[in-house]
């Protein structure tokens, strides 16, 4: 079952051919997926050979298959790992019932809108991130760019793969659906907020690969604790991919970190901008803006959704069949914070209503070991500059917090205060105009550009000086 067969006009792992309707339906998605790759996926290299990771099996450790292929070649396909033989879910009011390998009718809609949701982000992230090759950094930085996308490309078709084997028609309306919505579009915008973000230089991917994909491991991985066994199983290969997209973007900013502290050193006046980089302050910016986008993905702290989704056995919390012993979470109350009459006040509420609010610390607390590293980067490189992520009460849409002043370290503010403060914690328009002036291809071998350190290590054992990107010569003027 973990082998993947790519004999198939789709790669897949789940016997296809054995049902000729479901083959036939996704066999007519394929072109409609390849035109809006063509169209909307990236703008730069198209034709061109990049050094990418094709899955093989879908066994831990063993799936990965490196050489030069040209991006619409990629072969997409549709993995799920392996059955568990006798799983049971693991959370909510059924918990210890054996899992359901069809969708019970009951909680039909509920799922789809969790897969739909889900699915929404992964054609979105590659729309948003477009243009970024044509300002890349290095070829390295364009051949992780471009890992990235094939891969939310396959994780787009194993959430269609879920909505068509599962859902009947309205499972492929939903399909199309998600190839006619546009990140930023202002008449069919992507779902969620994070995704119609313009993500326009190389800062921003390496911050959105690092706190919004970060994001999608925690909505992955609680997915993955769902009782409807297809989805656990899909979500669970995906999360093997998911990890070197947090990779590239944990690197990528420590090495935005390690150059703007190198510049800042090397000028008489500690100016990293006047040597032509990013000034730490503008990084923190950065960080300040994608994390608070990215906790908004979690959703609202008390949920009344999230706690049917609990109970129901959908949804699970972050390693819930591994790390916790009660998984009913009846008559337990945990205090938060709540905004009340001006100021914020402690508020006992039933921990099953709270299930969006428990993801989203399992995920700062993982995002906080980042900034651990970060911070030693910053130290190894002598310099006494910080970087801190905001608290969570910080620039929120989505929540009990929503659109209310608080400073970065979660204090409650007056409006005017937050008017006057504002730019000193988030980007400017003229920041961001800065940062992207400094966006300029560099495509030589082993080169990089001034305002980014280069990597540590290449990919799969390969130095930084490989041809990670084969471009096609460029036809000689007559
Ligand atoms: N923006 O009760 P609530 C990834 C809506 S990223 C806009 O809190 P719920 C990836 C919400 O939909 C992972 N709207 O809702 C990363 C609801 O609307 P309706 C993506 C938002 O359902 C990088 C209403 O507000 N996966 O994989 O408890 C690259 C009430 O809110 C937002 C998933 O999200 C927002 N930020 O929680 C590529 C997993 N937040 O229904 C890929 C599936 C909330 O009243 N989704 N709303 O119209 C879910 O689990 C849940 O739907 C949510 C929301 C956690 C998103």
């Amino acid at each position: 079952m973990s082998s993947i067969n790519y004999d198939e006009r789709i790669p897949n792992n789940v016997n296809l051919s054995s049902d000729r309707r479901l083959q036939r339906a996704l066999e007519k998605w394929q072109p409609a997926f390849l035109d809006w790759w063509n169209g909307v996926g990236p703008q730069v290299f198209q034709h061109d050979e990049i050094y990418l990771r094709t899955a093989i099996s879908t066994d831990p450790g063993g799936w990965a298959h490196f050489g030069h292929v040209r991006m619409p070649d990629y072969r997409w396909g549709i993995f799920l790992a392996a059955k568990e033989e006798g799983r049971v879910i693991p959370g909510g009011d059924h918990a210890g019932q054996p899992v359901w390998d069809s969708v019970p009718g009951e909680h039909r809609n509920a799922l789809k809108r969790l897969i739909v949701v889900q699915a929404d982000t992964e054609p979105a992230s590659v729309e948003q991130q477009r243009y970024l090759a044509s300002c890349a950094p290095s070829l390295m930085d364009a051949r992780n760019l471009f890992q990235v996308n094939v891969e939310e490309g396959r994780h787009l078709w194993a959430m269609v793969y879920l909505l068509h084997a599962h859902f009947g028609a309205d499972g492929r309306d939903e399909a199309d659906e998600l190839l006619a919505r546009r990140a930023g579009d202002a008449d069919k915008p992507r779902i969620l907020d994070a995704f119609n973000q313009p993500c326009e230089d190389w800062l921003t991917f390496y911050c959105f690969t690092c706190f919004t994909d970060r994001d999608g491991k925690y909505q992955l991985g609680s997915l993955a604790e769902s009782g409807f066994d297809p989805l656990s199983r899909t979500c669970r290969f995906m999360l093997t991919e998911e990890a070197h997209h947090l990779s590239v973007g944990e690197l990528g900013v420590e090495r935005v970190l390690r150059r703007s502290a190198q510049l800042t050193r090397l000028d008489k006046n500690g100016d990293a901008r006047a040597q032509g980089g990013i000034d730490l302050p503008t990084v923190q910016k950065w960080i300040n803006h994608w994390f608070s986008y990215s906790i908004d993905l979690f959703g609202a702290e008390i949920s009344t959704n999230a706690a049917d989704y609990f109970a129901a056995g959908l949804k699970g919390r972050w390693r819930e069949a591994a790390d916790y012993t009660d998984h009913l979470c009846i008559g337990v109350e945990k205090t938060i914070p709540v905004y009340e009459n001006g100021r914020l006040v402690q508020r006992a509420v039933p921990l099953r209503s709270l299930m969006n609010e428990e993801l989203r610390q399992s995920y700062i607390k993982d995002a906080e070991r980042v900034v651990v590293r970060w911070n030693k980067a910053l130290e190894e490189e002598g310099i006494d500059f910080r970087v801190s992520l905001p608290d969570s009460r910080f620039f929120r849409r989505q929540g009990i917090y929503a659109n209310l002043p608080f400073d970065p370290s979660g204090n409650l503010i007056d409006e005017a205060t937050w008017q006057a403060r504002k730019d000193e914690w988030l980007p400017t328009d003229a920041d961001r105009a800065y940062v992207k002036s400094l966006m300029h291809p560099v495509y030589g071998i082993g080169q990089v550009a001034h305002w980014i350190a280069p990597p540590r290590r290449g990919i799969n054992g390969q130095p930084f000086e490989f041809e990670y990107v084969r471009r096609e010569p460029v036809p000689e003027a007559r």
